[in-house]
């Protein structure tokens, strides 16, 4: 949409604040905290769904990016218990997980040999016999194996243990594995920062600022990261927006966050069953604020094992422009959590599918936005496919 037809929208818009709000988008303006739950409180689809549209066609145009990768969960053994976490098993009941061995997780890599994927993110529980040593071996191993592939590991949750386990430093430790190989981080752990939140759904591990400490210390020695919000279960529009605010602050000091990914809540099998899950109508709104609040983050991503592949389509007109990998069957997290996704995998011409239907260009990249395939070349028949 051209900025004609976004200012039409804004103008017509009864509300005075919200047309305030929508004119400082346009103005390339930064929207205050004020704003922010304004918009989450009298926003319609519509009108916040347009502006983030105009925001996202701004940056990326049509382009929509997604990657190549598979996961490794090396246990779902942990120390802690999240109420939402279905996935978890205290180290007491642990005969009802699973521990991956070093040697097993290489395995897994290896199954990958022949295929062209870029990325392998790991991400699993705080499991208390698994140290910062464990973890730097099996970066290394990872790297002399296969040393292009991209390490993306370890929530700020599961480093703050290592680190505090091995009496080592953030900065130490985080050097340790990086030397060994770890490229980047992934945004999980961060769930709601607020402690009026935190306290009740996952009171025992890292905070707020803990989170950020080591996010902004990954950014000072050139590791870029990506950010989480876990949203639709107990918190308010005032706990989304302090979210995105402490965000945005740290974004404007290091500028070392890729991506958001907000992780819609699923209610299956743990002890937030009760709370019911967001509505569509409100998953997008949330995808659009947020493209509009973070306005210095360059990608906003619709995990689509989370989300479903339809809504994940629809998120690309909401502000989304990345809709993550093929994945390849390889998290649990979700599945346990109740979404349809229940074998996340997607071949690269599903994912491609997914994008053209929706009238958006896909492109391939690599974890830090390199691209390395663009699927939009002129004349290319936008082809149906039953996904
Ligand atoms: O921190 C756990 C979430 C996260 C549930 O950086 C749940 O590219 C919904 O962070 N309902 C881990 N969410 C996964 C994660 C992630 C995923 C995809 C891409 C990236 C990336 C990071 O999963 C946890 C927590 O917020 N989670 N349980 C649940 N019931
Ligand atoms: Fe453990 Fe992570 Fe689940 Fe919390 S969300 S119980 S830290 S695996």
């Amino acid at each position: 949409m051209d900025n004609a037809g976004i200012l039409e929208i804004i103008h017509a818009q009864k509300d005075k604040a919200l047309q305030t709000a929508g004119e400082k988008i346009i103005e390339g303006k930064r929207l205050s905290f004020e704003d922010g739950i304004l918009l989450f409180e009298k926003g319609s689809l519509s009108f916040v769904g347009a502006l983030a549209n105009w925001a996202r066609e701004k940056k990326h145009g049509d382009i929509t990016y997604f990657n190549r990768n598979f996961h490794i969960e090396p246990t779902n053994v942990c120390v802690f218990s999240c109420s939402f976490c279905s996935y978890s098993r205290l180290y007491a009941h642990r005969e009802e997980g699973w521990e991956l061995s070093a040697d097993q997780m290489m395995d897994i890599v290896k199954s990958y040999d022949d295929k062209p994927v870029t990325e392998v993110h790991i991400v699993g529980g705080v499991h208390p016999k698994l140290n910062l040593e464990f973890f730097a071996s099996l970066m290394k191993r990872i790297k002399t194996h296969r040393p292009e592939l991209h390490i993306k590991g370890y929530t700020a949750v599961e480093l703050d243990y290592m680190f505090r386990k091995a009496k080592v430093s953030t900065q130490e430790g985080m050097k340790i594995l990086h030397e060994a190989g770890l490229d980047s981080l992934p945004g999980g752990g961060a769930e709601i920062f607020h402690p009026e939140i935190r306290k009740k759904i996952c009171a025992d591990k890292v905070d707020a600022d803990g989170w950020l400490q080591i996010h902004e210390t990954a950014h000072q020695m050139g590791m870029h990261t990506n950010a989480t919000m876990l949203y639709g279960h107990i918190e308010n529009y005032f706990h989304r927006i302090d979210h995105l605010d402490r965000l945005r602050k740290l974004q404007d000091k290091t500028s070392g966050f890729n991506t958001f990914i907000p992780l819609k809540f699923r209610n299956k099998n743990n002890d937030l069953s009760h709370v019911p899950e967001s509505s569509t109508v409100e998953d997008m709104r949330l995808y659009a604020i947020s493209r509009l609040y973070l306005d210095n983050f360059p990608h906003l991503k619709a995990y689509w094992p989370m989300l479903g592949r339809e809504k994940a389509q629809l998120s690309l007109s909401f502000g989304v422009n990345d809709i993550d990998g093929t994945i390849d069957d390889s998290t649990k997290i979700y599945t346990m959590a109740g979404s349809e996704e229940q074998s996340p995998t997607m071949s690269t011409e599903q994912l491609v599918m997914l994008i053209k239907q929706v009238k958006r260009v896909p492109v391939e990249r690599d974890t830090l936005y390199h691209v390395i395939k663009n699927y939009g070349v002129k004349n290319d028949p936008v082809e149906e496919c039953a996904l």
